[in-house]
């Protein structure tokens, strides 16, 4: 079979004109400073701790009295050392789960810490235990909640720009605000003030990126670690908003309209002709949020649900390698540290990513492609066993490619096709399973505007 290396990838461009207006449309579309810093560290770690730790439930029920955190003591650093054996860069601790209860002596209710028999500030704990190790530091803040008796009420709002505003100015730097969009069925009716959270957290951090219910960071739309074929960065703006509209979307018939058109579940969400139906447009990266077991709080009946190193690895190329960030929940037991199994596992993962590229053939920088770079061929010193391709976009320049082939070279001077994709954003690993080959070539098949390839590299 003969593959056509046609050498002017813009005829594959969807009819589209290389410098059409539309396409500059698309381009113009890039990542904030903060998320363009989020996607050189792609992978953290989320860790769920608190009252349900103690009662070994997923949700709370917002009856439990602080007396009821039993917890004693933690090791904070052993929870750091794990996350760091995996390779992770920084962690993001429930500092109030829906239950309520707030793992730092809050100012502003009873329900904390101060008033069980646990002696400390569990979040200037894991904060103080990341710094000393050079790891970020997020905090998620639960919107709903269902112990305080102001949810429901305006006053609620204040009590949250209050906890914001103890969280934001009293642990040193905050990278990432997490805003979940959970709420139970019967909870009673009410609009948060986003735009209030936003503007306090813009003040208070501005190197923080918002997720999920926020501007910065867009959920992924599952929480068992899958994602899509093409996963967009430039989506639609009112995607942006889409978990908070499906909290209030009862409330609001323009927002749930808007709700019917894109949500987060949807499958395409940035291809050319979702993006030509909208106006306005935003760059808003996936996260995906995984648990290492099956849910997201300890119990101990779930040691055996603890996923290995290989699958995690696994979670880790569809996810870090299909341009999104990795937020891989590991929950601290009610003993206080990472439990054995999923030390085990981390350190495992930590291995597989280092090996991944730990013997490189070949890294190029292959900047901005000109119309004459249908494909680009690579020789190899020597017949190698390719096991993992990289290719990292220059997101600076927006997310162009839409469709690539590889294909290798084996020592006959034959090409094989090894993989035909779509996107490539911030970074895509393609795994080759040590084919033998002396070369390869990468074909754009269809791109927005001239290709800008900041990387390229080939590992054994
Ligand atoms: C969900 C929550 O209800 C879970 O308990 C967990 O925190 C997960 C990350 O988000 O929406």
């Amino acid at each position: 079979m003969t593959y056509n290396f046609d050498k002017n990838w813009a005829n594959g461009n969807n009819g589209y004109p290389l410098n059409d207006e539309e396409v500059q449309r698309y381009i113009s579309v890039v990542p904030s400073e903060n998320q363009f810093r989020l996607l050189q560290n792609p992978f953290y770690c989320f860790m769920h701790f608190g009252m349900n730790t103690a009662t070994a439930r997923e949700w709370g029920t917002g009856t439990e009295k602080a007396s009821d955190f039993t917890i004693k003591s933690i090791c904070a650093p052993q929870w750091i050392n794990a996350v760091k054996a995996a390779g992770a860069t920084g962690v993001i601790l429930t500092c109030k789960h829906h239950d309520g209860f707030c793992l730092w002596p809050s100012e502003y209710t009873e329900f904390s810490v101060k008033h069980s028999g646990f002696d400390g500030d569990i979040v200037k704990m894991v904060s103080d235990a990341c710094k000393a190790k050079n790891l970020a530091f997020g905090v998620y803040l639960s919107p709903w909640d269902m112990h305080d008796e102001r949810y429901g009420t305006e006053a609620y709002n204040d009590y949250f720009c209050n906890q914001l505003t103890e969280l934001l100015t009293n642990y040193g730097e905050i990278n990432e605000v997490w805003f979940d969009g959970a709420k139970g069925a019967n909870a009673r009716a009410f609009e948060y003030d986003w735009t209030r959270y936003y503007a306090l957290i813009r003040k208070l951090q501005p190197n923080a990126n918002i997720a999920i219910c926020g501007p910065d960071i867009r959920w992924v739309g599952n929480e068992g670690g899958k994602t899509r074929k093409s996963e967009f960065s430039v989506v639609p703006k009112t995607l942006c908003m889409a978990e908070t509209v499906s909290e209030n979307s009862q409330h609001s018939e323009k927002d749930s309209v808007k709700l019917k058109n894109l949500t987060s579940t949807d499958e395409d969400l940035g291809s050319r002709s979702v993006l030509e139906k909208s106006k306005e447009l935003c760059w808003y990266p996936a996260e995906v949020d995984v648990s290492i077991r099956k849910g997201w709080f300890y119990s101990k009946n779930e040691n055996v649900t603890v996923k290995s190193g290989k699958k995690l690895f696994k979670l880790y190329l569809t996810s870090v390698g299909n341009n999104c960030t990795l937020l891989l929940n590991v929950p601290p037991t009610d003993k206080g540290v990472i439990h054995h199994k999923d030390a085990k596992a981390l350190k495992n993962l930590g291995k597989r990513i280092k090996e991944m590229t730990a013997n490189p053939i070949l890294i190029e920088n292959l900047g901005t492609f000109s119309k004459k770079d249908g494909y680009i061929d690579f020789s190899f010193d020597r017949e190698r066993k390719l096991k993992y391709i990289i290719i990292k976009e220059d997101i600076s320049k927006s997310q162009r490619v839409e469709a690539f082939d590889i294909f290798l070279k084996t020592k006959n001077g034959k090409y094989k096709k090894a993989a035909s994709k779509t996107i490539i954003g911030a970074c895509k690993i393609i795994p080759i399973k040590g084919k033998k080959c002396v070369g390869a070539r990468l074909v754009v098949r269809q791109s927005r505007s001239n290709p800008v390839i900041s990387e390229i590299g080939f590992y054994e």
